[in-house]
């Protein structure tokens, strides 16, 4: 047997012969299994995150691998939330047989990985990135998570139109890439609307302690306060803030779309007002299943990330279908065709920047659940 001319020069990727496939879109039928890894945050402060992005990817794994001809093989790592952690990660999966990564959870940790999968050409999809500035880092870099940008200025439309809201207090912490991008979008969106922002109160993503900020932000009587945080600071601040009497709905960003915040918060957690991804209630046929598919599996409910890490395959599958291709390039040029798919989190396609369009919508939480503001 003759090598085939610059066979073994690819060093990485898998055997190309095995992940180039035959047929297209539901026919198309690949040798190879396709090696998926993720970077997810399953310890450390984003953990509550990470947990249920692990489960949604590892289900849409079992469940796509019921359909013929292609089958995928995920692996989920953990990040610690730590970038430094992820960036060994990505370098692991790029020298290693990975087709494409999916993660990290954080914009923070993002920022820094992603970068490593750009320099080397491994494809990245985003699944719980908000933050702006991820896919500009280059055209390898796709997320199927909706921006701040996207998603807050409809939830502060909605929130002005429902509440009244014509003063409110900014805090948000200042030293993670998604809070600050979230507060950015937040601020722009307030200006827009002509609410007047009375103060903006800053801290870090570590603070548990939110008593003498609070007690500022009380003295302005705001409408509402308005928060970008990761749930970890979000627990404390909204517990801390009916504890000192502040009773005004609190509207949060992508961070608070954890159900932890209900579930740590309690009581506290009523009436937060947070723009969302994703709904359980949903009404969509694939969301329906989705459902039914997660609780068999986990004997839980899913949250917004485990369903956007759900979808992260599907999307996946879609561009290995496409080019009836595994290998990363084909991905890479194929995930960019990706336009009006059905998905857990409705019809959805990437965008010419790479990023995720689909429908967005507005939550309140009420009754100790996420609820469609009405
Ligand atoms: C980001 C986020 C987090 C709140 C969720 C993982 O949106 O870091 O971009």
């Amino acid at each position: 047997v003759l090598a085939a001319s610059g066979c073994g020069s690819s060093s990485s990727g898998g055997s190309d012969a095995e992940l180039k496939g035959e047929g297209s879109g539901d026919s198309c039928t690949i040798t190879a299994e396709i090696p998926v890894s993720a970077a997810f945050s399953l310890t450390g402060a984003a953990a509550n995150y990470g947990a249920t992005q692990k489960n949604g990817l590892e289900l849409a794994a079992k469940k796509l691998n019921e359909n013929d001809g292609v089958k995928y093989k995920v692996t989920v790592e953990d990040d610690q939330t730590d970038p430094k952690q992820g960036i060994q990660l990505f370098q692991q999966f790029a020298s290693g047989d990975a087709s494409v990564i999916v993660g990290p959870t954080l914009s923070n940790t993002a920022k820094q990985t992603d970068p490593v999968a750009q320099d080397s050409q491994i494809p990245v999809l985003g699944v719980s990135n908000t933050a702006g500035g991820i896919t500009e880092i280059g055209d390898y870099v796709f997320r199927d998570s909706l921006t701040e940008e996207a998603v807050i200025p409809q939830t502060v439309t909605q929130a002005k139109e429902k509440l009244d809201l014509k003063k409110v207090v900014v805090m948000y912490s200042n030293d993670d890439a998604f809070t600050e991008s979230g507060y950015t979008a937040f601020a722009e969106a307030l200006k827009a609307d002509g609410v007047k922002v009375d103060q903006t109160l800053k801290f870090s993503k570590s603070d548990t302690d939110f008593h003498a900020l609070l007690n500022k932000a009380k003295q302005s009587k705001p409408d509402a306060i308005v928060v970008s945080a990761l749930v970890e600071a979000a627990i404390p601040l909204v517990t801390q803030a009916r504890e000192l009497g502040i009773d005004v709905p609190i509207i949060g960003g992508n961070g608070f779309n954890s159900p932890a915040l209900i579930s740590d918060a309690g009581d506290a957690s009523e009436g937060v007002i947070v723009g969302a991804a994703w709904n359980s209630a949903s009404k969509n046929e694939q969301n329906q299943a989705f459902l039914k598919d997660y609780k068999a599996e986990y004997d839980s409910a899913p949250d917004q990330f485990a369903a956007q890490a759900y979808a992260g395959l599907q999307v996946i599958d879609a561009a290995v279908r496409e080019g009836c291709s595994g290998e990363r390039e084909d991905i890479k040029t194929n995930l960019n065709k990706v336009k009006d798919l059905s998905t857990v989190l409705g019809d959805f396609s990437i965008d010419e920047n790479r990023d995720a369009k689909h429908e967005a919508l507005v939550q309140i939480v009420k009754d100790g659940k996420f609820d469609i503001l009405k």
